[in-house]
């Protein structure tokens, strides 16, 4: 055995079972490891996307997602998917495979410090060291699984990777568990519940990652708390609950602010900022936290209390606390529920972005995974779609880059093969992804990707309406999308003009043999009116 078989089992035995990357000579020895050892190696076609879909087995698993590159220029590709995991607090390894030993530090073809680079982007970034192996992996697998989960960097010197060992396969370390939050401070947070009348929960983030998703929904169906999420926590309460209010801060976010404005008090469970900071939307209305860090705010937010601690343990204490009533009726809750909705899509005579989104939700099966990307589509997309189970919703919104959707799709579908899974994407995101086409067809996953041709990076064209900035920069291609070609890398392509065609389209992807690029021309000009009004 060498050190990289050693790597390979202490991974596997951590039950990573997977790992995406781009090779170079410097990381044969740990994938000729993996081979032996029964992990698969993914090529990828770029080592970014290597991170975002490490990053989605991650949050799909529960295990850290693996990613591989090469020294320099394979290591800076792959930070872009390491700083995802950091920001959107996914478990992941990250493992650049470098020099000899004798020639880090030198002035040698393709040679950074890694450490530096990955620091601010990681939990840790250790090198990998003869006879600490076990011990080094096993570590870093337990800091990437303590909580705020992240990514983890190792190094892994050529010579280290090939150096015989005898040490033996550690058994997993034990992760730093969250203290439970004081009794105290729970009973307070159901006495400023109690004395509320008109509370709403807003659950983020935090509770994306909760052992037990379901304590949500008895908290807030015991203490009758209207509820609406973050773009990422959408789906950990089915959003067919006649509590749910919607997402915050995403397409006709106003409507959303209005209704936020008129409680008084907001419930934080597991909200994490890192989303979208209380400041630019809680206005004054007072401010109840219970998640597992203290909260980040400006000034100007009323913070009545915080409960700090494990959320687990602090949404089960919550729910079993005597029920609390307050001054919400039923009706008031579906009223808004339907302008919100029916405010996310103007009518138009033309084939809208809103209308596409729509037909993509009504031919994924309700427990079929949506991996989405960055851009105008992403606040339609996360203001209007229904999600009716955890872990279906998958987008970044700490780190929010573009890039993610297609690798995430293609993750999702190697994690959960039972599962239907769609990408949905901007063209610009599909412009700067679209090898990934090629990695999902050599897969073999039926996988339909989506892409939303509108000829624009329409979030910036936006903004640039918004600030009055001339249009500049912004715009994709100025003519009008043609028919696509017959295939992409050998993945046939279709156009759709039409809500039903895309329908249509999609139920048949979902039933093909490998992936579909439906590419779907739509007129995104309702985005001044819906994203950012
Ligand atoms: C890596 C990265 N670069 C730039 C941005 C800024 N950005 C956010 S959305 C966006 C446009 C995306 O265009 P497209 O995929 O066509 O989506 P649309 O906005 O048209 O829906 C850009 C450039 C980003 N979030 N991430
Ligand atoms: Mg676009």
């Amino acid at each position: 055995m060498n050190n990289a078989d050693l790597i390979v089992a202490t991974l596997k035995a951590a039950g990573i079972h997977r790992g995406f990357g781009i090779p170079s000579g410097n990381v044969l020895p740990l994938m000729e490891a993996m081979r032996r050892g029964g992990v698969d190696f993914v090529l990828t076609a770029h080592e970014g996307s290597a991170g975002f879909a490490a990053d989605v087995t991650g949050r799909l698993t529960g295990t850290p997602g693996l990613c591989i590159a090469t020294l320099g220029p394979g290591a800076t590709n792959l930070a872009t998917g390491v700083g995802c995991a950091f920001l959107d607090r996914s478990p992941m390894i990250a493992l650049t495979c470098d020099l000899n030993t004798d020639q880090i530090g030198r002035r040698i073809q393709m040679w950074i410090d890694h450490h530096t680079l990955f620091r601010p982007i990681t939990k840790a970034t250790l090198r990998l060291e003869r006879g600490r192996i076990g011990e080094i992996v096993s570590q870093a697998v337990a800091l990437a699984l303590s909580e705020p989960m992240g990514p983890v960097h190792l190094d892994l010197p050529e010579d280290v990777a090939l150096a015989a060992t005898n040490e033996a396969v550690p058994p997993p370390a034990p992760r730093a568990k969250i203290a439970p939050a004081p009794d105290g401070a729970i009973a307070r947070v159901g006495e400023l519940m109690a004395g509320a009348k008109r509370p709403i929960a807003v659950i983020g983030s935090s509770a994306m990652r909760m052992a037990d998703p379901s304590l949500l929904r008895q908290v807030v169906e015991r203490h009758s708390l209207p509820f609406a999420t973050t773009t990422m926590a959408k789906g950990l309460i089915d959003e067919d609950h006649p509590l749910v209010l919607g997402v915050i801060e995403r397409a006709c976010r106003q409507h959303q602010r209005r209704l936020l404005r008129s409680a008084d008090l907001i419930v934080g469970l597991g909200y994490d900022t890192i989303e979208v900071e209380y400041e630019a939307w809680i206005g004054d209305v007072p401010l109840l936290q219970v998640d597992i860090e203290p909260v980040d705010i400006a000034p100007s937010v009323k913070l009545v209390h915080q409960a700090t601690g494990d959320l687990n343990a602090s949404l089960k204490r919550l729910a079993a606390l005597p029920a609390s009533h307050n001054t919400w009726t039923a009706a008031a809750l579906a009223e808004h529920r339907q302008q919100f909705q029916s405010a996310l899509r103007p009518s138009s005579p033309t084939f809208t972005a809103h209308a596409a989104i729509d037909a993509v939700r009504r031919a994924l099966p309700r427990e079929g995974i949506l991996s989405f990307d960055v851009g105008a589509h992403t606040h339609q997309i996360a203001s209007q779609w229904s999600a009716h189970a955890p872990k279906s919703f998958l987008i970044t919104n700490g780190w929010s880059s573009m890039g993610f959707g297609l690798p995430g799709a293609i993750a999702a579908k190697l994690a959960r093969p039972d599962l239907p899974v769609v990408c949905l994407i901007g063209d610009g995101c599909f412009q700067m992804t679209c090898g990934e086409v090629a990695v999902a067809k050599r897969l073999g996953l039926t996988l339909p990707i989506v892409v939303l041709d509108d000829k624009w990076l329409a979030l910036i064209k936006v903004k640039q309406i918004r600030r009055q900035f001339p249009l500049y920069g912004t715009a994709l291609q100025e003519e009008d999308y043609r028919e696509p070609p017959a295939h992409y890398f050998g993945v046939p392509a279709v156009g759709v003009r039409s809500a039903d065609v895309l329908e249509a389209a999609v139920r048949k992807a979902l039933a093909a043999d490998g992936p579909t690029v439906i590419e779907a021309v739509v007129d995104s000009e309702h985005y001044v009116d819906t994203v950012y009004d």
